[in-house]
């Protein structure tokens, strides 16, 4: 469950609660994002985030992994909502998934190119996600790195995004979202957030 997967400030500073430094409200951006590596579908949150297709229909990647992993009545389901458009996001149950529920948002597809639009529509997949987490009163959520699969958006610039996007959500709308888990699957992303979560989510 989440009590396994520490928050960003206690993996970097565990020793705070002993020393007394315990956040008194407020802040603790820290405290709501995490960095996990492994298969989002084990994870035991409110809502994951699938990287899909337009149709929604399933493929490869994370995505297949999910259909696999919250069988037939997910693709049942998927199939009743006509598709997405790149950037928007729609939410279904999370089935034999143990998060509650799954969010698919389709990202740009970059091929290795990185302009205004594929920045947009990245940036709008995280944007949408959370606000349909909100309308749904979640309040914890796990994000793949949308489009650098398949999809071939560059993992430094997507982890930029992703990092950055989530960060401004929390800080604008601080009260809802409790847990943002960053779930990376390949090592090189792995770097790249830890380098990154340094920056932008600094001890508080
Ligand atoms: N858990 C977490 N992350 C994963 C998992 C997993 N089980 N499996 C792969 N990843 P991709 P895209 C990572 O290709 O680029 C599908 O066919 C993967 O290593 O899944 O948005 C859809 O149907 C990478 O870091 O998604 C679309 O057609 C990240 O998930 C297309 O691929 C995203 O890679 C979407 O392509």
């Amino acid at each position: 469950s989440l009590d396994k997967i520490p928050s960003w400030r206690e993996e970097n500073r565990p020793n705070d609660i002993e020393e007394g430094k315990e956040l008194t409200g407020g802040g603790g951006l820290s405290d709501k994002v995490s960095l996990y590596k492994g298969d989002i579908t084990v994870l035991e949150v409110d809502v994951i985030v699938n990287a899909a297709n337009s149709s929604l229909l399933g493929g490869g990647g994370v995505d297949g992994c999910i259909h696999k992993a919250a069988g037939s009545c997910l693709y049942d389901e998927c199939h009743s909502l006509n598709g997405c458009e790149t950037g928007k996001a729609k939410i279904t149950c999370g089935y034999d998934l143990p998060a509650k529920y799954v969010i698919h948002t389709v990202g740009p597809v970059a091929r290795g190119h990185v302009g205004s639009t594929e920045t947009n529509d990245l940036t709008s997949c995280y944007q949408n996600s959370l606000r349909l987490m909100e309308e749904h009163d979640l309040s914890t959520v796990a994000f793949p790195c949308i489009s650098t699969g398949i999809y071939g958006f560059p993992n430094e610039p997507a982890a930029d995004i992703a990092l950055n996007t989530v960060k401004s959500w929390i800080e604008q709308n601080p009260d809802k979202i409790t847990r943002v888990i960053f779930c990376v699957f390949l090592e090189t992303d792995f770097a790249i957030y830890k380098k990154n979560m340094s920056v932008i989510f600094p001890d508080n």
